[in-house]
């Protein structure tokens, strides 16, 4: 089992992804920065503050139909309150009016009135980066892919109207000091899960979701948690699903991979990991 404490997850690639940003950065006019709209604290990238500074800034919060709708607008609220960008907005990759939004938003913050805007993308793996860009250019010409690091290099991609967008590679921080923060990335697809050991992974999970969100997981899985410790929770789903190994065990390993699954594909609902404080 992987130490939880301390989680390095920084690949080489991921620093010389952040390095070409920064060395594209002069060029750019607006940096649209993408958050997961169920994490907005774990997916927030530190480092890519720095590259705010005399540029345009769009916070994103895509993915925002898997998100708890009452908690998507908690956090609208508060972000647009701390003023840590020139525009917040909630947004689905999939969505056309949010598309004709967000046009609309990048014509506003293109303060040099330029005729061609460029704009650069970026944000931690998996939080929907390409595929934003995809709906935005009425193609699909960027890879995309529910798993960390689909795109390898960056790429520019045009709309008909002359709004050109960068395309990166996600990129992480060195080190997350707060080992919850390496686990909720993982819940959504922004780690490898391989880095974690994976009942680990959807025990945490499931004590998350037994707290916020019971309703959901009696719903999914047909069971009651009346009294039941986590443990107890899974015992009753492995029987439930007939998730046993020879002799008549509960199987935790398949059980596991299915919770992990559910999650990732959105079969629990809406949900929100990280509560927007009152
Ligand atoms: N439900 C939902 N799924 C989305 C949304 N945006 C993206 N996805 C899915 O999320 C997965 C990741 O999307 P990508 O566009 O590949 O993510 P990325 O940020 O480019 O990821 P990397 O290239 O690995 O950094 C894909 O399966 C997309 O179809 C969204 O708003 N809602
Ligand atoms: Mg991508």
């Amino acid at each position: 089992m992987q130490k939880r404490d301390a989680v390095q997850w920084y690949p080489g690639h991921m620093a010389k992804a952040g390095r070409q940003i920064g060395e594209k950065i002069k060029h750019i006019d607006i940096l649209i920065e993408v958050l997961d709209a169920r994490v907005p604290v774990a997916s927030r990238n530190p480092d890519i503050h720095k590259f705010c500074e005399h540029r345009q800034h769009i916070l994103l919060l895509n993915k925002s139909d898997l998100a708890d709708p009452v908690q998507n607008k908690k956090w609208m609220t508060a972000l647009k309150k701390r003023e840590e960008a020139d525009a917040v907005m909630l947004f689905t990759a999939f969505n056309a009016p949010m598309k004709k939004a967000l046009v609309s938003e990048i014509r506003k913050q293109n303060i040099k009135n330029r005729a061609q805007v460029k704009c650069l993308l970026c944000g931690i793996p998996n939080v929907g980066k390409s595929a934003i860009i995809n709906t935005m250019i009425g193609k699909k010409k960027a890879q995309t892919g529910n798993r960390p690091g689909v795109t390898k290099g960056q790429q520019w991609l045009q709309t008909e109207d002359n709004i050109l967008f960068l395309d990166t590679p996600g990129i992480l921080w060195p080190k997350f000091d707060d080992p919850t923060i390496g686990n909720r990335l993982a819940w959504i697809g922004s780690i490898k899960d391989t880095i974690f050991d994976r009942e680990n992974m959807a025990g945490d999970l499931m004590q998350f979701l037994v707290a916020h969100y019971p309703e959901r997981v009696e719903e999914r899985y047909d069971i009651s948690l009346q009294g039941k410790q986590v443990f107890e929770v899974f015992d009753a789903i492995a029987q439930k699903k007939g998730l046993l190994m020879k002799g008549g065990l509960y199987d935790y390993g398949r059980t596991s991979d299915m919770i992990l699954k559910d999650f990732k594909n959105g079969q629990l609902g809406r949900i929100t990991i990280d509560g927007c404080p009152e």
